[in-house]
């Protein structure tokens, strides 16, 4: 398989399942819904729609079921990013090449879009329409698991621990929770909704979720990296951010070699974890190496 093209037509799917799913811009109030799409719309990379319709084919689920869930996931990521650059958390100008959402619709707005966006998110898992093939089950575990992941025990909790350790001195077990609750727990829950889509037995749902914890951290010891030695014009946003703000990085902690050996190692554990499933699993394989070695 070619993973380039595999990306390319999995993000124009996705996109255009985006495009179904959200409020339309005339809708009222306009200026909420042109806020929603400005930031779904503005060019990213689609990791983990793409990780959990993976995921649902490694198991042999089909893609068309998957597609609400999976359009949910990144409508959640979205309101994270908008939320993380307001001024009262990272304060930042620029995010997917564009100015951020309170740059252009104001504070207040980029708040109700966020707010929004999670909101649209639990509407589409729950919506008897997007998944009228699905026992309802399943549904509910999909709703729970991507919940729980995206909750204060998941991404926001990992938030709020990384805003209260700026400029502190952290150990590496804190700096372990950060990453794996901020970031590795959505990709995490993108790997097993995906999994419960498509039927995964019991087996098959451990070696998955083996794969989606050891890919969710590599994930962010490679955007930490980034951070460091990315460019600018394919990040779409600052580089520096984590230094100049005292953010506990593994770069900061292990240095910029054992940093990206480390990102190693779990992409190689997460691509063994994989064994089980055979060529079927191929896709979330060179996703693994995508994901380390990305330069956006
Ligand atoms: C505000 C509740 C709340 C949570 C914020 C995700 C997050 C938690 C903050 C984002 C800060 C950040 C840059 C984290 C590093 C990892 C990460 C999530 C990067 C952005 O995700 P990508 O690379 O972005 O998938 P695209 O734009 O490609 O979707």
């Amino acid at each position: 398989m070619d993973l380039e093209t595999y990306l390319r037509e999995g993000r124009m799917q996705v996109d255009q399942a985006l495009d179904t799913f959200l409020p339309a811009e005339g809708l009222l109030p306009s200026s909420l819904h042109r806020a929603m799409r400005y930031s779904v719309f503005a060019g990213g990379k689609r990791i983990r729609p793409l990780l959990l319709l993976a995921a649902c084919e490694a198991v042999g689920g089909g893609r068309d079921d998957a597609l609400p869930a999976a359009c949910a996931l990144e409508m959640i990521h979205t309101y994270s990013l908008i939320h993380d650059d307001l001024p009262a958390m990272d304060n930042d100008d620029f995010r997917r090449g564009r100015p951020t959402s309170h740059k252009v619709f104001g504070e207040a707005i980029a708040v109700l879009a966020g707010d929004a966006l999670l909101t649209e998110a639990f509407i589409l898992l729950s919506s008897p329409v997007g998944n009228r093939r699905l026992p309802p089950a399943v549904g509910r575990d999909v709703i729970q698991i991507i919940g729980r992941a995206a909750g204060s025990l998941g991404m926001v909790g990992g938030q709020v621990v990384d805003m209260e350790s700026e400029g502190q001195t952290i150990d590496f077990p804190t700096l372990e929770y950060i990453h794996t609750h901020k970031t590795g727990a959505l990709i995490l829950a993108s790997i097993q909704a995906g999994a419960r889509l498509g039927g995964a037995d019991e087996p098959a749902y451990a070696a998955l979720s083996e794969y989606g914890a050891a890919a969710g951290l590599a994930f962010q010891i490679a955007d930490d990296i980034l951070d460091v030695v990315g460019e600018r014009e394919s990040l779409g946003k600052g580089v520096g951010g984590d230094q100049s703000r005292g953010k506990a990085t593994y770069p900061a902690l292990l240095g910029l070699q054992d940093a990206r050996g480390r990102a190693i190692e779990l992409r190689d554990r997460a691509v063994a974890a994989l064994a089980p499933l055979g060529g079927a699993a191929e896709p979330l394989r060179r996703i693994a190496h995508y994901i380390v070695d990305r330069s956006s």
